[in-house]
C-alpha cells in the first residue's frame, strides 16, 4: 500500500473594496468599427479571464466591488454587425467605468413590423424579475449607437425625478444639441422606480418613429426630468445604415399618437404588455432574449 497524500487547498476569497471613482478612463476615444469587431471576437473567446462574474451573468472589473449595478437593454433584430461592434467597444468601457453591468438583447422574432416599445418593456421585465443580479439602473440602447468619450457615465439617478439622455449629440445630426422637448431617443437612462412610473415605453407604435417621443410625454407627463450629460462628453457616432425592411417609416400615426400620448401613458405600456419570450440563451457577452411580440 502506498501512502495516500492528501492536499488540502484553502481557497481564500478576500473581500475587494467597493470601487472608488473610475480612475482608468481615457476621455475621448479614437472610433476604429474594425477594432471594435476584433475587440468583440477576443472578449467572446476569452471572457471569463477578462473579468469576474458576480451573481448570475453580470460583469464587474476584477479589482472592486461596484456600487451600482446597470442593465443595458437593446431591442434588436438582424443587425449582427453593429451588435459586435457595440458589445467590442461598450463592454472594456463599462468595466473601466466601475459598474456591474448585464447586456440584455432583445431580438423580436419573425418578420412582423418592428414593435421596439414591447422589446424595451419585456427586456425590462425580465431583468428585473427574472435576472440573478439586482440593477439600480436600466440603460435602453439602440444598437448602432457608439458613445465617443468614456467619461460619459452609464449610471442614473435613483434618488432624484431626473432620468439621463445620455445621447445628446450624434453625429448623424452633426452633434447638433439634442435638448430641451426634443428627441430622447438612442440611448436613455432611468431608475428602477423611474420606468415603472412612466409605465416604460407605449407597446403600440409599430414600425419606426413615434415611441421615443411618446416617452418624452410620459417623461414629462410623470413630473420628472432629463437630464443631459456636458455637450462634449454625449458624443455618439451613429453607425450609418439604410431603414430595415420591416421598421417602415410612420411619420403620419406618430403626430396623432403624441397628441394623445398623455392619456394613452396609462393605458399602454409595462401594465398591458403581452409578449411572449420563447427563448433566453446566456452569450458569452450578453443575454439573449427571443420575443414574439405578437401582431399589429
Ligand atoms: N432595430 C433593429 N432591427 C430593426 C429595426 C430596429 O435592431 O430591424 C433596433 C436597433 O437597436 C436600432 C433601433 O431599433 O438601433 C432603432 O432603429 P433604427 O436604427 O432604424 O433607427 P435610426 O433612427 O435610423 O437609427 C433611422 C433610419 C435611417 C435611414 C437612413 C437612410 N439613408
Amino acid at each position: 500500500t502506498s501512502a495516500m497524500s492528501v492536499t488540502i487547498r484553502i481557497t481564500v476569497l478576500a473581500e475587494k473594496p467597493v470601487c472608488s471613482a473610475p480612475d482608468k478612463l481615457v476621455g475621448v476615444m479614437k472610433m476604429n468599427m474594425a477594432e471594435m469587431i476584433k475587440t468583440y471576437h477576443d472578449l467572446n473567446a476569452s471572457v471569463s479571464t477578462q473579468s469576474t462574474r458576480s451573481g448570475g451573468f453580470a460583469f464587474e472589473p476584477d479589482s472592486c466591488k461596484p456600487k451600482l449595478s446597470v442593465a443595458i437593454i437593446i431591442p434588436f433584430r438582424d443587425r449582427e454587425d453593429h451588435l459586435k461592434t457595440l458589445l467590442g467597444h461598450l463592454h472594456p468601457i463599462l468595466l473601466r467605468q466601475n459598474l456591474r453591468f448585464q447586456v440584455f438583447v432583445v431580438e423580436q422574432s419573425g418578420n412582423g413590423t418592428f414593435n421596439k416599445g414591447r422589446l424595451m418593456n419585456t427586456g425590462f421585465l425580465y431583468a428585473k424579475n427574472e435576472a440573478k443580479t439586482h440593477f439600480d439602473c436600466y440603460i435602453f440602447h439602440d444598437v448602432d449607437m457608439l458613445p465617443e468619450d468614456d467619461r460619459n457615465l452609464y449610471s442614473c439617478e435613483t434618488t432624484t425625478n431626473r432620468v439621463y439622455h445620455l445621447s445628446c449629440s450624434v453625429s448623424k445630426f452633426n452633434y447638433k444639441p439634442l435638448c430641451c422637448g426634443m428627441t430622447v431617443g438612442g440611448v436613455l437612462s432611468f431608475s428602477e422606480n423611474q420606468y415603472i412610473k412612466v409605465n416604460g415605453f407605449p407597446n403600440d407604435y409599430w414600425g419606426w418613429g413615434g415611441e421615443d417621443d411618446d416617452m418624452n410625454s410620459r417623461i414629462k407627463l410623470q413630473g420628472l426630468r432629463v437630464g443631459r450629460p456636458a455637450l462634449g462628453l454625449c458624443r455618439y457616432c451613429m453607425i450609418e445604415h439604410e431603414r430595415d425592411h420591416f421598421n417602415p417609416y410612420t411619420e403620419n400615426v406618430v403626430n396623432d399618437r403624441v397628441a394623445a400620448a398623455n392619456q394613452k401613458a396609462k393605458i399602454s405600456g409595462l401594465n398591458n404588455l403581452k409578449t411572449n419570450t420563447t427563448g433566453v440563451t446566456n452569450r458569452p457577452l450578453y443575454t439573449h432574449l427571443y420575443v414574439d411580440v405578437g401582431t399589429q
